[in-house]
């Protein structure tokens, strides 16, 4: 039996009911969304505003109109920073960004002049309001921060950065690419102005499903320019929402699938998704505590953290020990720097990296038995 482990890279398996949404789409429709008016094209358009309608209820956004779809979580990220920052503005960011925004930040800096202040954060990876607060200066236009780590899992204080935002009438970003359909978000009682997600992880949807709740009037600049299906004659990207920032023919099949994940998580309910991911981690961090020479990083904390785990076995290499659990106990978790750096200078891992488990609603607690397993005989068979 196989058995997945990296969902924090992406989850495995999915809601049945998402292939099979995305295939009665593709062989018994396939229209296109806001280009045609037959009756298939109209349906398919259904469709694509039922989904953002679930993703705005989810999210207790109060317009279906403003949640943009794009291809990824990165995608939002770059579309909000690129769109939105101009030379001389001032950010805000967490120590543990993943390089969507990280990368993102840096080439901005290179190539706009913007100016960066990155939060301290502890080797758990918990940051301080005040800190939040003493990095702000009066040019400061967004706080960009992660709302869990995909390294080390520390959930941050969103509510209280969103409070301190508002007060100070500053942007507020968050990358929810590992909360979004596992951590509730509320994105006006959080006050989070703009939220990134992600299709393809606990959202359980399809990779290439993703997008950004535009939750404030601020102008962001599209990132690129095409077809909307209407107004063909004006020259221009349309200033109205969401075809201001969507241009293309959209993934209407990848939509459709992410519309039957929503009403999987709506009929499950994030309450027991999350209550099921806290008792495996829980299970997880005693039973991997029994693994000799064992490093776990992090909180240890399942009310502190989502589910991943980082760890590393003293005096083991990584990706080694990643590989043995795929090749001789059919285990599979990921290893390396999860692409993102600032996590791992953290804790003492960049040069090296660590292992990483991610729980999701599918896993079962045999399947961290078999993890465990697997750890110590990685090590008989290699001390
Ligand atoms: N950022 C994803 C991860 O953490 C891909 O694995």
């Amino acid at each position: 039996m196989d058995i997945y482990l990296d969902n924090a890279a992406t989850t495995f398996p999915k809601p049945l009911a998402v292939p099979e949404a995305i295939y009665d789409y593709i062989v018994n429709n396939g229209g296109t969304s806001g280009r045609g008016s037959y009756e298939k094209a109209i349906l398919a358009d259904g469709l694509v505003y039922q989904t953002r309608k679930s993703l705005a209820k989810l999210f207790n956004h109060n317009d279906p109109k403003t949640v943009v779809f794009t291809s990824s979580v990165t995608e939002s990220l770059n579309l909000a920073l690129q769109g939105i920052l101009k030379p001389g503005d001032h950010v805000v960011t967490s120590s543990l960004e993943h390089n969507a925004v990280w990368r993102c930040l840096k080439t901005l800096e290179r190539d706009l002049g913007i100016y960066i202040s990155v939060v301290p954060a502890t080797t758990q990876g918990q940051t301080d309001i005040r800190d939040v607060e003493a990095a702000i200066t009066p040019d400061t236009k967004i706080i960009v921060f992660t709302h869990a780590s995909n390294v080390l899992g520390t959930i941050q204080p969103i509510s209280e950065i969103g409070s301190l935002a508002r007060e100070k009438n500053i942007l507020f970003l968050v990358d929810a690419a590992q909360t979004a359909g596992v951590v509730p978000i509320d994105v006006q009682a959080q006050n989070i102005d703009l939220l990134a997600f992600t299709g393809h992880k606990s959202l359980l949807g399809p990779m290439g499903t993703g997008g950004l709740i535009v939750n404030c009037d601020a102008e962001i600049h599209p990132l690129i320019s095409g077809g909307t299906g209407g107004d063909s004659a004006y020259e221009y990207q349309p200033d109205y929402y969401p075809n201001h920032l969507e241009a293309g023919t959209m993934n209407v099949s990848g939509i459709i699938g992410l519309g039957a994940a929503l009403t999987f998580l709506e009929s499950e309910g994030l309450e027991t998704i999350r209550h099921k991911e806290d008792i495996l981690m829980d299970y997880a961090l005693n039973a991997l505590s029994t693994v000799p020479g064992i490093e776990i990083y992090g909180p240890r904390d399942s009310s502190k953290s989502v589910g991943v785990i980082p760890f590393n076995l003293e005096g083991h290499v990584p990706e080694e020990i990643a590989f043995y659990l795929d090749q001789e106990c059919h285990v599979m978790i990921r290893s390396g720097l999860h692409c993102a750096p600032s996590a791992h200078r953290l804790i003492g891992t960049v040069t090296r990296g660590t292992c990483r488990i991610g729980i999701g609603y599918f896993n079962e607690i045999p399947h961290i038995d078999a993890l465990v397993n697997g750890l110590k005989s990685y090590l008989k068979e290699n001390n």
